[in-house]
């Protein structure tokens, strides 16, 4: 059979006996296992724009924190949000699908049963990270997206948010909810004039170190600091490992992953104590804090404390300008939050805390049934999004003196600085500066809010992770039987313990947190949980 479909398809053979399935973050694996992945992304990509009546659909070539060698690729919604779950399971079954011509048999039985008109126009936007495979990955899903007929914008190499950015953008422009000038340029002016007004005429204090873990997002933040105030009047940051022309050293012993997992610096930091510090993911989509103490000592401030802060900040300004009784905010986290952050915002915010799976595209649904939903990640992986009614009623409400105009251009400010179509780590690291600036707080003030508990994250290679079946938002494990009551055994015998496994959706591994009352107890907590999950997954 002759079908430009099927010739696209058989020019990226799929590798026998490897099943493909659409994680946490779309498909990841080793690079070279993924042509047939991308070419067959690129025909779901221009199917699900055709659904969408021609609306632009994102394809980002990426694999975010995982190391050099992986690739992987996921798919935008024209909001640019996460893509939909039943569309993911669409992704599946075509990423497994046996040849060209069951390819070609599938697409046409989704189109029928989706009532898709397949002359209808298909739009999709195409950005990458700066892998070594990406170039290569890009040419499989541009034969997938030609075969199938869709208009494809190429943007490059962008960060994830980036290309969240655009994809939204070239949905809305024209509309009443145009989020912004669907280019470069147009994300750096919209962020760096939103971050000079939050700022208010205040001033961090101290500069601001900042690791791109050698990915996308080093070029790209030289950039965005070329649209922010000059240092003198506002914020002074010092770029480091964004050496992108090594692609070997992305995500290697740096970035935010790097940094949260080894509760450590990257080795090659040279700051001083005090001097405040921010890590980067391999596509920019994560952030997390850290300094070094008087005493020397590494402090994280991790999505937790990020969410905490922002949480507060627009707290004070939503009273402040007499909109409390009709805007609530809540958090979101997932189960890696620390106990002590969940208790912080319950007990001293009073905010309500909801828990979801890892995974934004959980959290992000969540934080869509708030008024303002602060949600994030303990990874750094976040952001804040105001529901409809909301932004309405801030647009519109009239301050009734100088005090509620100054908190509600403050949070006007905010709104315009934060990218609510997903978590930014460009994005959160200005809004992170504003809350700082204001409150006049550097890193140990913002440390001093709550003590985190002390805490452990192992991974364990096991034979079959898919075995491993959580329920309770990850929190609690139903497969395989017994292991959660062994589980549960080990954290009673330490003090404030807790403690839970679940499979990675992102890397052929099964991760375990664990905390308690003291380092010692966490430590140990983990490695007899990670034990128990090796014996159970090596039968
Ligand atoms: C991705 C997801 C995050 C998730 C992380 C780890 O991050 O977008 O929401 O927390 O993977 O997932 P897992 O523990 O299942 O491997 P990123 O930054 O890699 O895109």
């Amino acid at each position: 059979m002759s079908d430009p479909i099927v010739e696209a398809v058989q020019k990226h053979p799929a590798p026998e006996g490897l099943q493909y399935t659409y994680g946490t973050a779309g498909f990841r694996t080793k690079a070279d296992v993924l042509d047939s992945v991308l070419t067959r992304v690129g025909l779901v990509a221009a199917l699900r724009s055709r659904s969408l009546k021609g609306k632009w659909i994102g394809v980002m070539i990426t694999a975010s924190h995982n190391p050099p060698e992986d690739n992987g690729v996921k798919l935008v919604e024209p909001l640019g949000n996460m893509l939909q779950e039943e569309w993911e399971v669409l992704s599946t079954e075509m990423a497994n699908k046996a040849n060209g011509e069951d390819v070609f048999k599938f697409y046409q039985d989704i189109a029928a049963k989706h009532k898709i008109d397949l002359k209808a126009p298909a739009r999709v936007v195409v950005a990458r990270d700066t892998r070594a495979s990406g170039a290569r990955l890009l040419g499989c899903v541009q034969d997938g997206l030609k075969s199938a007929g869709a208009e494809v914008k190429d943007y490059g190499f962008l960060t994830t948010p980036q290309l969240h950015y655009m994809v939204r953008c070239l949905n809305t422009e024209g509309t009443k909810d145009a989020y912004g000038t669907p280019t470069e340029k147009g994300y750096y002016e919209k962020f760096g004039a939103a971050f000079k007004t939050a700022l208010k005429g205040k001033k961090p204090s101290g500069g601001l170190t900042v690791d791109c873990a050698n990915g996308v997002g080093g070029p790209k933040l030289v950039e965005l600091i070329k649209y922010l105030p000059p240092k003198d009047d506002a914020l002074e940051i010092h770029v480091v490992n964004d050496n992108v022309i090594k692609p070997e050293s992305l995500n290697v012993d740096c970035g935010a992953d790097f940094v949260k997992t080894n509760q450590r610096a990257p080795p090659s930091s040279k700051t001083g104590a005090g001097d405040r510090c921010c890590s980067l993911d391999g596509d920019a989509d994560r952030v997390v804090f850290y300094f070094k103490d008087s005493s020397n000592v590494f402090r994280l401030l991790d999505g937790d404390r990020i969410a905490t802060l922002v949480a507060s900040f627009l707290g004070d300004q939503v009273r402040l300008a007499g909109l409390a009784d009709t805007i609530k905010i809540g958090v979101v986290q997932t189960a890696y939050a620390n106990g002590a952050a969940t208790q912080y915002v319950e007990q001293h915010l009073k905010l309500k805390v909801d828990c979801t799976p890892t995974g934004v595209k959980h959290l992000h649904h969540a934080a869509e049934k708030l008024d303002i939903g602060v949600y994030f990640e303990a990874n750094g992986h976040g952001t804040v999004i105001f529901s409809t009614d909301t932004l309405d009623q801030i647009a519109r409400y009239e301050p009734k003196n100088p005090g509620q105009a100054e908190a509600l251009s403050v949070l006007r400010a905010c709104i315009d600085l934060i990218n609510q179509s997903v978590g930014d780590a460009l994005s959160d690291m200005l809004l992170v500066e504003v809350v700082l600036a204001h409150k006049n707080w550097g890193p140990q003030e913002w440390l001093s809010t709550y003590t985190d508990l002390p805490n452990r994250l192992l991974k364990v290679l096991v034979n079959d992770r898919t075995i491993f079946k959580t329920t309770d938002a990850e929190r609690k494990l139903t497969s395989p039987e017994g292991l959660q009551k062994q589980i549960d055994a080990e954290v009673s015998k330490v003090r404030q313990g807790r403690s839970f496994a679940r499979a990675s959706g992102t890397e052929d591994a099964v991760r375990v947190y664990a905390e308690a009352a003291t380092k010692a107890e966490a430590e140990d907590l983990a490695r007899k949980v990670a034990e128990l999950v090796k014996q159970a997954g090596s039968s």
